[in-house]
């Protein structure tokens, strides 16, 4: 009694509203008379922070002191999404806060809604790195993300006429409360030039980097909190600076502009997040991005380990490193020249330390989304380099040759050069010849690496090969997402599955109780006419939360095969215009996704899906019982929202293609039954829920294999099928286009004489398949069971798990518990 909390680390009600007050006062200078709803926000941001800031400032201590053994993330995206509901979570502090600002009469969900999502991901593989920092923290394992820090991340989405237009995503306009800039950890980097050989003063031969450009890089820091602990580890994005006295020369001479010039490019390096998921281009300055970051945060870890007076020698020791796909994999040859020209080591050791250090995850199969520099674009910006990759692939083939004596076509194959027409490095082989393991993303997908893309290399190295099956995190897609869900399942079986989501299998004993499905129930049917609010105010389409929600939402992708569930849709019209009076289960189709700016059909496919809802929504025939939604700007805060809601998940890939999938796992714990083939990590949802509660459709990815081998033709797909040829012709015909047969003519064109993804093989399977979960649907009972089901069943997905597995088999790193000293 009498005791006043300390107002910037107290946790108790009073205390958080106090310190709320102070930051709206002296952070935002304003009082609530003329508080703007941004003004809110960032006073409860900065409050939090300094929650934060405690903890952060006693992980970095202990960490510090202990020496302890590090993982560092390399990530060229972290698609983060908000921070400020995370962090209450993660603090187990939400429902508090919540209570003290309704008590000043403001609702803290509008309050997060002000906050503008750090975007610097393109979709799954930036996620991912996200739910990994967001483990890590919780398992206390002393870990850095290691980025960039995009000036402007994934663009915004905006429909006009059904076409998606890009909009640049400002989203550091009204500044960024979660991180600090570290001006006194800046570092320079290299560009272009040549190399420089020369005998040094005692009479060392030695090569010198001469760079025709240099720049800094900044680290800007982002605490990481882990749930229910005191661990905050940090994410360090990097941002691009002309250096300070680079061109004082040309300024002296006069030279101004010339200087300023030098600015703008230099800070050009950081500005934006290529927004490509698909094929790589070969484009200079993102060749330029990934050196800068991988550079700056190597020369960061060195800084690291000289600080904590540890010999270089032991780098591999201090950290594990995790390349993120191939796109920091030129950390490789930059470790080597690190370590060799700036640290004076011998080659062997370097390049033991090197293999030591680093691990590489794989993260597609698609071919062209490979990554591969011309050799001279390679060469102009990072000369010292390309000398390093051409000594490591002599040693390299030679290695092979002694494995596989006389095997010139091997060789080639395996070489760190592509020469079979113009040359390219082979950014996969550099990884997997500096890693000491290489690991897929589920099951399946391993196996298709090691039996195909990366034949030659498990050949080669088979001890390297493992699988490493993804994971997503249960605070964010769970606890922040779906407070309702998460206090009934609470309330069964207690909290630790939090942090031990295998405990969800105690819901199991629930699946068939009354009076637990019809909770279950009306919480799924709460969140559905969220949604559809939602739908309401930015479609202004009704729709009927007792419908199926049926939801695809992903990047927009040929492979992923929006366009299949397109035919579905426009088979189900079909059939209501021959036969209005037909029985079907009424369904709401939701699409959210981007499309690659540059990739035409992906675009085209979102065009048509917005014509097609533009004819259904309003076709009097069709009297509701299907209705078509398009979500504009799909990002992590609108995934949050359409998690909860769904009721079928669609998963519908080509077989072989989709590495693993991690929107899957989000949606199936949440209670969604997933429509999906044999692909990625669907394979192991399905091994974990049961093939009973899974809808399954679809060639394997081996008939797929088999039937592209035996010479696949469309075309005898569509002249055997009248439901199918009616529906593409449908499209053909202009009826969803204003009588414009041209629109979509390349859409049709393509499955009728490539279809490189077989949609026409899988169409009938899908639309049997999608016949069977309508009917599952008008069974209640059956339904809630089999969704209680799949949630109880996700367990093995939790990035916990995966992280776990990642500690053990590669990275051989230990927690370290955090206490708090003040
Ligand atoms: C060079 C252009 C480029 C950029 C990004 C090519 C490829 C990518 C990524 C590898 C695309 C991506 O996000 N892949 C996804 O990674 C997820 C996390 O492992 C998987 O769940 C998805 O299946 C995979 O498509």
């Amino acid at each position: 009694e009498g005791y006043l909390e300390d107002g910037r680390t107290g946790m108790s009600p009073s205390t958080l509203k106090r310190a709320f007050l102070n930051n709206l006062f002296y952070v935002q200078g304003k009082f609530k008379a003329l508080a703007t709803p941004n003004d809110y926000y960032m006073a409860l941001a900065y409050a939090i922070r300094d929650r934060l800031l405690q903890r952060w400032i006693n992980t970095a201590a202990i960490y510090t002191a202990q020496g302890s053994r590090t993982v560092a993330y390399f990530s060229a995206e972290f698609l983060m999404g908000p921070h400020l509901g995370n962090n209450l979570i993660n603090l187990d502090i939400y429902k508090d806060v919540e209570k003290g600002i309704a008590e000043m009469g403001l609702n803290l969900g509008e309050l997060l809604e002000q906050e503008e999502e750090p975007g610097l991901g393109n979709g799954g593989l930036g996620r991912l790195a996200a739910c990994y920092l967001d483990s890590l923290a919780t398992l206390e394992i002393p870990s850095l993300g290691y980025g960039i820090r995009y000036e402007f991340g994934i663009f915004d989405q905006e429909i006009e006429d059904g076409w998606q237009v890009e909009i640049t995503d400002k989203w550091l306009r009204f500044g960024n409360p979660w991180e600090i800039a570290r001006p006194e950890w800046a570092v320079e980097v290299k560009l272009g030039g040549h190399t420089d050989h020369y005998v040094d003063d005692h009479g060392r031969y030695r090569i010198r980097w001469v760079p025709d450009q240099q720049v800094t890089g900044i680290p800007y820091d982002t605490p990481i909190l882990g749930c229910q602990t005191n661990t905050a580890n940090t994410l360090r994005l990097w941002t691009a600076e002309a250096p300070e006295s680079f061109n004082f020369n040309a300024f002296n001479s006069g030279d101004y502009l010339g200087a300023v010039y030098e600015k703008v490019v230099s800070e050009n390096i950081s500005k934006v997040l290529y927004p490509n998921d698909d094929s790589s281009q070969g484009k200079k300055l993102r060749l330029t991005q990934q050196y800068f970051f991988v550079s700056c945060s190597l020369q960061d870890m060195i800084r690291i380990l000289v600080g904590q007076e540890l010999p270089l020698e032991k780098f591999h020791e201090k950290f594990a490193v995790q390349l993120n796909d191939t796109h920091p994999a030129i950390a490789v040859a930059e470790l080597m020249r690190l370590l060799i020209d700036m640290h004076h080591m011998s080659w062997d050791s370097a390049w033991s330390i090197t293999q030591r250090t680093f691990a590489y995850t794989n993260h597609t199969l698609l071919p062209e989304a490979l990554e591969r520099w011309p050799v001279e674009l390679f060469g102009s910006l990072l000369p010292r380099h390309l000398e390093i990759i051409y000594e490591l692939n002599d040693r390299f083939l030679d290695e092979v040759r002694i494995k596989f004596p006389e095997d010139d076509s091997r060789l080639s194959r395996m070489s760190l050069i592509d020469e079979s027409g113009e040359r390219y490095v082979r950014m996969a082989h550099l990884a997997c010849v500096g890693s000491h393991a290489i690991n897929g993303v589920a099951a399946l997908h391993t196996e298709l690496l090691k039996q195909d893309v990366l034949y030659d290399f498990y050949q080669m190295y088979p001890g390297k090969f493992q699988n490493k099956t993804n994971g997503v995190t249960p605070r964010r897609f769970m606890v922040l997402s779906n407070p309702a869900l998460t206090e009934l399942v609470t309330s069964k079986i207690g909290d630790t599955w939090i942090k031990n989501l295998g405990e969800l299998q105690k819901l199991e004993a629930w699946a068939d109780n009354p009076e637990f499905q019809q909770q279950w129930r009306q919480i799924k049917q709460a969140n559905k006419q969220e949604l559809a609010a939602y739908i309401q105010k930015h479609n202004g389409i009704i729709v009927d939360p007792n419908s199926i929600f049926d939801i695809l939402a992903k990047r927009f992708h040929e492979y992923k095969r929006q366009y299949l569930d397109l035919l579905h849709i426009v088979t189900l019209y079909n059939r209501i215009k021959a036969n209005p009076d037909i029985e079907i289960t009424p369904r709401t189709f939701i699409f959210g996704g981007k499309a690659a700016p540059g990739y035409f059909m992906a675009k085209l496919i979102i065009k048509l899906i917005n014509s097609v809802a533009d004819v259904i929504n309003r076709d009097p025939d069709v009297r509701g019982r299907l209705k078509v939604v398009f979500l504009k700007n799909y990002n992590v805060k609108l995934a949050q929202r359409i998690y909860p809601a769904a009721d079928l998940s669609e998963q519908i890939s080509t077989a072989g293609k989709e590495a693993s999938g991690t929107g899957n796992m989000k949606f199936a714990l949440n209670g969604a039954l997933t429509i999906g083939t044999l692909d990625g990590a669907n394979v192991e949802i399905r091994e974990e829920v049961g093939a009973e509660n899974f809808f399954l459709f679809g060639l394997t990815a081996e008939q797929v294999y088999a039937k592209r081998a035996s010479g696949y033709n469309p075309m005898e797909y569509y002249n055997s099928n009248a439901e199918l040829r009616l529906a593409l012709d449908r499209i053909a015909s202009g009826f969803f286009s204003h009588g414009d047969t041209e629109l979509f003519k390349p859409l049709v064109d393509s499955l009728l004489h490539h279809d490189q993804y077989f949609l026409l093989a899988d169409y009938q399977s899908y639309i049997d398949c999608q016949e069977q979960v309508g009917l599952a649907y008008r069974d209640q009972d059956r339904w809630t069971h089999m969704s209680i089901l799949n949630a109880a069943r996700m367990g093995k997905f939790s990035s916990d798990r995966s992280i776990q597995d990642y500690c053990r088999e590669i990275w051989k790193v230990e927690p370290v518990t955090i206490t708090l000293e003040n």
